[in-house]
């Protein structure tokens, strides 16, 4: 029998009929997209138990975690440390901004031409169909691209909004610039939580994302495959549940799901045949639910390798976050260091991700890298230049888009990657 949490989002103000449009939506959605996938692994059971639950178990988390006086924040971006957060008995949660559902109430405030990312994000406040959002006690933001920079100043009109000032280069300067500003979160935190960052604490919530990145790269490795383990479509909900789901019990299910990966590639057992084309995705992250790109490239019967992206291998930058002696200025100067290695298209110079993509090609034995940015997103489009060049002097086939998250744009999206794989 399912649980019925009504009672619960009526309490955290959701605008209840709208809310209930898109939960009756959303399974539908999910079915069609992923259930109908063949050889799907038997882990991948408990990440559709955790999406028939989207706003209802973990939500219930939360709320019962402040109820006991903890706190929640609400973020939108890997170079926000969940570390500090956890270190302070804080919760993070990754926000969803990947629905077109939520786009349409966020234009009647934002400029149409904001990428859909924000849109939907904001869209999720403005129309109150978020719990997560709700249940949030600080959203933190970050100086990335100039859209969510601005976006901030708007937010915090709605929701008490703390913005991390992020450099756009990676001097020296911009290092310490940076562990200047994961010390004023440390403080912020503190002030939220009332509970202080100690470096026995921080270096426990280290560990523990430690943890969960080290389960995440298992999953990533196992993809290099041929032929793959498990379809693109399917690792990349893992991927994006880690953005909010308890650290722990993901880490455990992910591990779970690894092993029973590895079992398959002792066996040479794939999703599809050893021969089926191999793409690498590059680009803007794919957060929950946009999983359409995914589809679309494994609906020609090519499998999805790899994503390089913060829904994916950029997420991972870094591998493991050291934990040096001498203190907590040395565990944030860690911190920091591990963290700018994440190449976001928002720095300058960031020839690094080129690297990176050329580097995946061969990992993943890749045939074609799809690069698609949302509209609107001048970091990504206009990095995708330099990508296409690098990729086209290595001689590998590249296919550029852009998009957003409507239905109209996936019928002409999918055009353009049936034609891309049929050229592999
Ligand atoms: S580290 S990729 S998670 S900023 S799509 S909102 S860039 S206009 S998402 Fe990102 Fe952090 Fe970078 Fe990763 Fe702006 Fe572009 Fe929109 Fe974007």
């Amino acid at each position: 029998m399912t649980t019925d949490y009504h009672a619960m989002w009526q309490e955290l103000g959701l605008n209840m009929p709208q809310h209930d449009t898109l939960m009756a939506a959303l399974p539908a959605i999910f079915g069609n997209v992923y259930l109908g996938q063949p050889q799907r692994p038997q882990g991948m059971g408990y990440y559709d138990f955790v999406v028939s639950e989207i706003h209802g178990l973990r939500v219930k988390e939360l709320v019962d975690h402040k109820a006991k006086g903890g706190k929640v924040f609400g973020n939108f971006c890997v170079y926000v440390p969940e570390e500090v957060i956890l270190a302070a008995g804080g919760v993070a949660v990754g926000l969803c901004g990947g629905a077109d559902f939520s786009v349409p109430v966020a234009e009647q405030l934002l400029p149409r031409n904001t990428c859909a990312l924000i849109k939907s994000a904001v869209g999720f406040k403005l129309g109150g169909t978020c719990p997560y959002f709700q249940v949030s006690d600080l959203i933190v933001g970050e100086t990335t691209c100039d859209g969510k920079k601005k976006t901030w100043e708007i937010l915090d009109e709605y929701v008490p909004t703390y913005v991390m000032d992020l450099p756009n280069s990676r001097t020296e300067a911009d290092r310490a610039l940076w562990i200047g500003e994961l010390k004023r979160f440390v403080d912020k935190v503190e002030a939220v939580t009332g509970n202080r960052v100690t470096t026995e604490s921080l270096g426990d919530a280290v560990q523990l994302v430690n943890r969960k990145r080290a389960a995440l790269q298992r999953l990533f490795d196992l993809r290099k495959a041929r032929p793959s383990p498990i379809s693109g479509l399917d690792a990349l909900l893992p991927v994006q549940i880690s953005f909010y789901d308890d650290p722990v019990r993901f880490t455990q299910k992910l591990d779970e799901l690894c092993n029973e990966l590895e079992e398959r590639v002792r066996a040479g057992r794939g999703v599809a045949p050893a021969s089926a084309r191999r793409i690498l995705y590059s680009g803007t992250p794919m957060p929950i639910p946009f999983w359409t790109i995914a589809s679309l490239i494994e609906a020609t019967g090519a499998v999805l390798v790899a994503e390089e992206s913060c829904t994916g291998t950029r997420l991972l930058a870094g591998g493991q976050t050291a934990m040096p002696g001498g203190g907590l200025a040395a565990q944030l100067a860690a911190l920091a260091n591990r963290q700018l290695q994440t190449n976001c298209a928002c720095f300058t110079p960031n020839d690094g991700r080129t690297d990176d993509i050329l580097r995946m090609v061969d990992e993943y034995q890749a045939d074609g890298v799809i690069h698609f940015s949302l509209s609107f997103c001048a970091p990504y489009n206009l990095e995708a230049v330099r990508v296409r060049q690098a990729l086209q002097k290595a001689g590998v086939p590249v296919l550029v888009l852009d998009g957003d998250y409507s239905e109209e744009q996936a019928g002409q999206l999918k055009t353009r990657i049936e034609a891309f794989v049929e050229t592999l």
